[in-house]
């Protein structure tokens, strides 16, 4: 076909095949994912909640929709009398600013975690409307780099928020969200989760469930969960018609069908045993690629990981995050710069680097690989080859772990 778009989706794929992907926020989807968002499904509106739309021709896109919401149920292990679900969210943004807005009136007290240590830019960072439309005040990690929930209960003591945000974007560790509970409950507040990061990880059973605590759980869906790009929202049904209204009309129009099927499919991989294989692997490869690299000298946040990334400092490379990123690009190991705790620089050019492995285990790679993936950085930072040649390496590594859905 003659067009250029086309072309450099083969070059995309062909970038995608010929380099490691260390974002932790990314992964590999399925064939079946990538079909059905390429479906007929996109040719179709149907705004509204499933069985009460204002357009017609429904009979097919609201089985999807009810059976997607009902995977919900079933890989989170939840009920339906307890939980409501809204799996139209355009992506996690929304679904943030829909929580809110559904719980909260404009101006209300919400203590979240501080972008700067890990949080994310909608739990109210000044630069998001979050920030402008609600009061946050944000809480950050100790200088060892874990959260310390009695400083948290200290400060919601003080603060006495009507919400309170746990989740993470650059939390290297477990999250005790009954911990969370216990602090929200000393204060009165709703308790609301923002799983994006690890929800493939709750799903596959390798870290700890927040349902038995919050009262909101949103999340991303093209995370550790490797589904499409969008979002699901599960409230306490107290609260689930308010958060209902706030995505739609609130702030969307037509839900993305073709997206809500994906996340259908998705969830269906995700409620088979392999994938907690997945989730399980994602874990050991981190704790193996961290390990790696703190032998070789490198500063790792925290001293490890418990979950599916990393977060490594490296100004004692006397290299910025920006720098660290671009070298590791040139030789085909791709990173995103971040903050680290108590960074005294800014965020468009950090002192740190996030490093995760979830894309790596969707294509199949183990301990052994994550031994050569830190060896390969340790060479590209740490100064000890040609870059060329590095190049030549990763494209090889890469080349024997294609992923084809
Ligand atoms: N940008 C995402 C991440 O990379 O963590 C969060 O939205």
């Amino acid at each position: 076909m003659d067009s250029n778009i086309i072309k450099l989706l083969q070059l995309e794929k062909d970038r995608q095949n010929e380099t490691i992907n260390l974002i932790p926020s990314e992964n590999f989807v399925s064939k079946n994912v990538l079909t059905t968002l390429g479906s007929v499904l996109t040719n179709k509106y149907a705004e509204g909640k499933s069985h009460q739309r204002y357009y017609f021709g429904n009979e097919v896109v609201d089985k999807i929709e009810d059976e997607t919401k009902s995977l919900v149920y079933k890989v989170f292990e939840i009920s339906d009398t307890e939980w409501g679900v809204n799996v139209q969210a355009y992506s996690g943004s929304i679904a943030n600013l829909a929580a809110y807005l559904g719980v909260l009136e404009l101006g209300d007290k919400v203590l979240a975690m501080s972008l700067e240590h890990g949080g994310h830019l909608t739990h109210g960072h000044g630069v998001s409307f979050t920030g402008k439309l609600f009061k946050f005040e944000h809480y950050g990690v100790g200088k060892d780099g874990l959260l310390d929930y009695e400083n948290i209960l200290e400060q919601a003591k003080k603060f006495n928020p009507k919400l309170i945000v746990a989740g993470a974007t650059a939390y290297p560790r477990i999250i005790d969200f009954k911990k969370f509970k216990e602090i929200a409950d000393a204060v009165g507040a709703k308790l609301m989760v923002d799983l994006s990061h690890i929800a493939g990880l709750v799903a596959g059973g390798v870290h700890l469930s927040p349902f038995p605590y919050a009262d909101i759980v949103t999340t991303t869906t093209h995370k550790t969960l490797r589904g499409p790009r969008g979002a699901i929202i599960i409230s306490k049904k107290e609260l689930s018609e308010n958060i209902d209204k706030a995505i739609f009309p609130g702030l969307q129009g037509g839900p993305q069908l073709h997206t809500i099927a994906a996340i259908g499919i998705s969830l269906e991989e995700a409620s088979r045993s392999s994938f907690k294989e997945y989730a399980n692997q994602v874990v050991n490869n981190a704790k193996a690629l961290s390990k790696e690299l703190s032998n070789f000298g490198f500063s790792v946040v925290s001293g490890g990981t418990d979950n599916h990334l990393m977060l490594i400092d490296v100004t004692p490379l006397k290299l910025t995050g920006s720098e660290a990123g671009k070298k590791l690009e040139e030789v085909g190991i791709i990173v995103n710069k971040n903050m680290i705790p108590y960074d005294l620089r800014k965020p468009w050019d950090p002192s740190g680097i996030r490093i995760g492995t979830p894309s790596v285990t969707t294509r199949g790679m183990k301990e052994d690989d994550m031994k050569k993936i830190a060896e390969l950085i340790h060479k590209t930072l740490q100064n000890k080859e040609d870059l060329g040649k590095i190049r030549e390496e990763v494209k090889s590594l890469a080349n024997n772990f294609v992923f084809n859905g």
